[in-house]
């Protein structure tokens, strides 16, 4: 496929993976990181950082979209599939969204049905090497068929819920759902946006 056609409306392409994120990138202790699995959950379950990345590991490459509108093709990505994690937890049958919990509160949401996509993983590897902190070392979700604000660094923790509840980018006026080839950037001007 050429180029062109995998580039969505209003996107640029970058050859390098640009680092954007709000607050400080936290420090890892892998004595005291959790991952917690919660909410409608018939028991919680809390993983330590050997037991995710002695899970199976899959390898995707995917093309990435930032609202910003950089776009990164063929991106490789490895950790756990967010399908193979969910053998490990037992979901009450109400739960249909998640919500994504990180360090220092950064929220995003997603439809559970949308993080059982094939291509949806816990990464902890980025280009053959282990990821930076910079990029969400020592574990982030990467979720290519919506902008990359949904793909949260850090992650400490998945709430499943019954009904949706917008994350951090969701609640300042990013697009609930943000599928890039429907261009979902924003669902409402932002206040900086506005006019005195
Ligand atoms: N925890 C956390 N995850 C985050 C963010 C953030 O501020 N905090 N920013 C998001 C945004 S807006 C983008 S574009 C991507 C950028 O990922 P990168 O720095 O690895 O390119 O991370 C997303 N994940
Ligand atoms: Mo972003």
């Amino acid at each position: 496929m050429i180029p062109e056609e995998r580039v969505p409306p209003g996107q640029h392409l970058t050859d390098h993976l640009p680092v954007l994120h709000e607050g400080p990138v936290p420090s890892f202790d892998p004595a005291t990181w959790s991952l917690r699995l919660f909410g409608l959950v018939e028991e919680k379950v809390v993983f330590s950082y050997e037991q995710i990345t002695s899970l199976p590991r899959v390898r995707v490459v995917a093309d990435i979209h930032c609202v910003t509108t950089w776009s990164k093709l063929d991106t490789v990505w490895e950790g756990v599939s967010f399908r193979q994690l969910m053998n490990h937890v037992r979901l009450l049958p109400q739960a249909r969204y998640v919500l994504v919990h990180c360090e220092h509160g950064y929220t995003t949401n997603l439809p559970l049905e949308a993080l059982m996509d094939d291509d949806v993983l816990l990464a902890y590897r980025y280009d053959e090497v282990p990821l930076t902190p910079e990029h969400g070392y020592p574990l982030r979700l990467v979720v290519p068929k919506r902008y990359f604000w949904k793909s949260a660094k850090w992650v400490r923790g998945l709430e499943f819920m019954s009904g949706d509840r917008p994350g951090f980018w969701e609640q300042r006026g990013y697009h609930n759902e943000g599928d890039p080839w429907r261009e979902e950037r924003y669902s409402r001007s932002l206040p900086t946006a506005r006019p005195k």
